[in-house]
């Protein structure tokens, strides 16, 4: 067994838990926030056989779409802030980032 867990943008997080719903994935949903935009997105985790991580792999590359985000700058720390001008800079938001975890026990009580 394996514990798939993918960050996906908060804009896709829908169409893909219903995605994998429709596929008889199990999926667990997380409010979580990206350390670097400190924005939100969704963590997923999905907890599937071995032999089922292709198929939930290739419906979260279906379902998860890349797209670009300007964010500005913080002003430099001890600049001057009348005369620092923040010129946003363009950041490439991936559809999803993925970690796949072997499972040692899986229990349901
Ligand atoms: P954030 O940390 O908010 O990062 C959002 C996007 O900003 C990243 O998209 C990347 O394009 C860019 N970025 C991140 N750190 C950067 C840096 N030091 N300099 C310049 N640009 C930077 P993705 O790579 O697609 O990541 C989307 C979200 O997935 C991340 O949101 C984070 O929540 C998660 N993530 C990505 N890689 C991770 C990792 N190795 N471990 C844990 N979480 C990760």
């Amino acid at each position: 067994m394996k514990l798939i867990i993918a960050v996906v943008q908060d804009k896709d997080s829908n169409r893909l838990t219903d995605a994998l719903g429709s596929e008889n994935f199990q999926t667990t949903k997380l409010a979580t926030t990206g350390g670097f935009l400190k924005e939100g997105n969704t963590t997923l985790m999905i907890g599937c056989g071995d032999d089922y991580v292709d198929d939930a792999l290739s419906i979260i590359r279906d379902n998860c779409s890349q797209r670009e985000q300007m964010v500005a700058p913080i002003s430099p720390m001890g600049g001057n802030a009348d005369s620092y001008i923040p010129k946003p800079v363009k950041v490439e938001l991936g559809g999803a980032t993925v970690f796949i975890l072997p499972i040692e026990s899986f229990y349901q009580f």
